[in-house]
């Protein structure tokens, strides 16, 4: 396989370690713990493994000595740069432990225990992809563990391969779900322990023990050098609006962050959009004001960043769409729905739900009708916002312009970043968090632990002051409502309004509207001046101040 000269260079790179993961490692327990809301129904539902102690690992004079075990690793879910050196970090862990431990991984996600996918780990192939983005080492899927008939396929596998231990590699459902499968595996004897890990590059699995979850740090520099770029040839040439939606699903921490580091003209939080019931006329004349207000000062340029999961957020799109998914499940003769779709829409729907949905674009109209997942739901991700919005803001200026309010011109440009920056070579903070992450996990393993989350604190210090640990996932449980049935999962971090960040932000976005005070970030450097490549994210050195 050819290899870049970043590649090799970056293969040599070795990651920075907590102190207390660099030689012999103990475990010390503190005291119970209690989930963060709903205690006597999660106890309930999790009897083998509530209320198990924190784990902080310390320094230990001497090894400890552990018989050969098998352990097995899964990565679930969207990609996000560093699971590699998770797995990496979990291998070189368990050789340490002792060097006849062996490492199984298996194929394309979750659905790999269930179905028997898998491969072995060995030296050549982990050191192929240290240090590198991607989920490729062995695939990713998004293939939900939750039944019970999957536990005991998965359960087959494992005793066939005498794994005494399945790492899982995931958001805030997997880590639920490694959960509930340690539990079940707990209750029914099998001896097998089951380890979280926290991943994500959209930032909204962290609380009071998880200060981020790994892959945010290089997702958001990637997107802030790449819309720094657009705002300085925003800048040259002052003729084009530009706007851009960011990843993310639901939360806004990836726009959030964006907006942080390149100071753009508008960002939208959609956390605040809802707080504040905004409807998608106030979004888009917020807008316009900002375009004319510049246009009045000969600036026809700007730059707008838009969170994916926006139009979930907009209370009055919510109802709209949950009333077309009510439409569009009814039975009803397909020679009604496509002789006119959007007629027919327009009489099926209530009052206030059709004079929303007359008023969207075209294109988006129909996006709403027919980009539908298997659940029946409207897949907002498609929803292409960011031309939504244009279109609706240059609505709006041609009217102003009628009425003699507006004079400038506007030309819009669209982008939307999420792959790009999903598998790009690890920053040294997501190289070094995620061994750190994955050596960790090898030491609860060691400990013979189940349910726990591997979690590395303090992630503001240099690596070496780092705090490894572990914390028990039902610890983070709460009950919520999903699919009509309550359930304990884990709580989803949104943007807090009242939180560091999104102050910092509020504070300063009126004069960036009216100025351009443009930043561009550059490129992530992976070798030179600590300054330049060991920075975290603003938003962890804000939240952690
Ligand atoms: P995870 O929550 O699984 O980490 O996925 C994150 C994400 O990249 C979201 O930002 C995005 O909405 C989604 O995955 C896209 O999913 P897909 O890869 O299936 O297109």
């Amino acid at each position: 396989m050819t290899k870049s000269a970043l590649q090799i260079a970056r293969a040599a790179y070795q990651p920075k370690l907590p102190k207390a993961l660099q030689g012999q490692v103990k475990a010390v327990f503190g005291a119970p713990t209690q989930s963060v809301a709903d205690q006597e129904e999660i106890k309930k539902l999790f009897p083998n493994t509530y209320g198990m102690p924190l784990i902080t690992f310390e320094a230990a004079a001497e090894a400890q000595n552990l018989p050969a075990i098998n352990v097995g690793v899964i990565l679930s879910g969207g990609q996000a740069p560093g699971g590699h050196n998770v797995i990496s970090g979990l291998f070189d862990g368990l050789k340490r432990l002792n060097p006849a431990n062996r490492l199984y991984g298996f194929l394309m996600g979750p659905g790999g225990l269930v179905d028997h996918n898998y491969k072995e780990l060995t030296a050549d192939i982990i050191d192929e992809y240290r240090n590198t983005g991607g989920f490729d080492i062995i695939g990713s899927g998004r293939t939900k563990l939750e039944k019970v008939d999957q536990f005991e396929k998965g359960f087959e596998i494992l005793k066939k391969l005498n794994i005494k231990a399945v790492v899982i590699i995931g958001g805030d459902d997997s880590n639920t779900n490694a959960c509930v499968l340690a539990e079940y595996y707990l209750a029914k004897k099998y001896g097998i322990q089951v380890i979280g890990c926290p991943k994500t590059i959209d930032g909204d699995l962290k609380n009071d023990q998880i200060e981020t979850s790994f892959g945010f740090d290089t997702a958001v520099k990637t997107y802030a050098e790449v819309i720094g770029n657009i705002q300085r040839d925003c800048n040259s040439a002052r003729k084009y609006w530009h706007f851009i939606k960011l990843m993310g699903r639901s939360a806004s921490h990836i726009a959030l962050e964006c907006a942080l580091q390149v100071q753009p003209n508008i960002c939208i939080i959609s956390e605040e959009v809802e707080k504040k019931d905004m409807s998608l006329d106030d979004i888009v004349t917020s807008i316009a004001r900002t375009v004319a207000h510049r246009a009045a000062q000969g600036l026809n340029f700007g730059t707008v960043l838009i969170p994916e999961g926006l139009i979930e957020f907009i209370p009055a799109m919510k109802r709209l769409i949950a009333e077309l998914n009510d439409i569009l499940a009814r039975p009803t003769s397909t020679h009604e729905r496509m002789v006119d779709q959007h007629s027919w829409l327009l009489s099926e729907l209530s009052k206030e739900n059709a004079e929303l949905f007359a008023s969207l674009p075209q294109n988006v109209a129909n996006q709403l009708t027919m980009e539908r997942d298997p659940h029946g739901n409207v897949q907002v991700s498609l929803i292409q916002t960011e031309s939504l919005l244009s279109n609706m803001v240059a609505r709006k200026l041609a009217q102003w312009k009628k009425e003699g309010h507006y004079t400038g011109k506007f030309a819009p440009q669209h982008h939307f970043f999420g792959y790009e920056g999903r598998c790009a070579a690890p920053s040294n903070f997501d190289a070094d968090y995620c061994y750190s992450l994955g050596v960790t996990a090898s030491s609860l393993i060691a400990n013979g632990v189940t349910g726990y989350m591997a979690s590395v604190k303090n992630l503001t210090a240099p690596a070496d002051q780092w705090v490894a640990g572990g914390i028990p996932i039902t610890m983070m449980f709460n009950m919520e409502r999903r699919n009509g049935e309550m359930k304990p999962v884990i709580r989803k971090a949104l943007v807090e309004l009242d939180g560091k960040p999104f102050k910092a932000f509020a504070a300063v976005r009126d004069q960036w509207a009216k100025e351009t005070a443009y930043v561009y970030p550059g490129p992530i450097q992976y070798f030179g001046p600590s300054e330049v490549c060991d920075q975290t994210t603003k938003t962890l050195k804000l939240e952690q101040e």
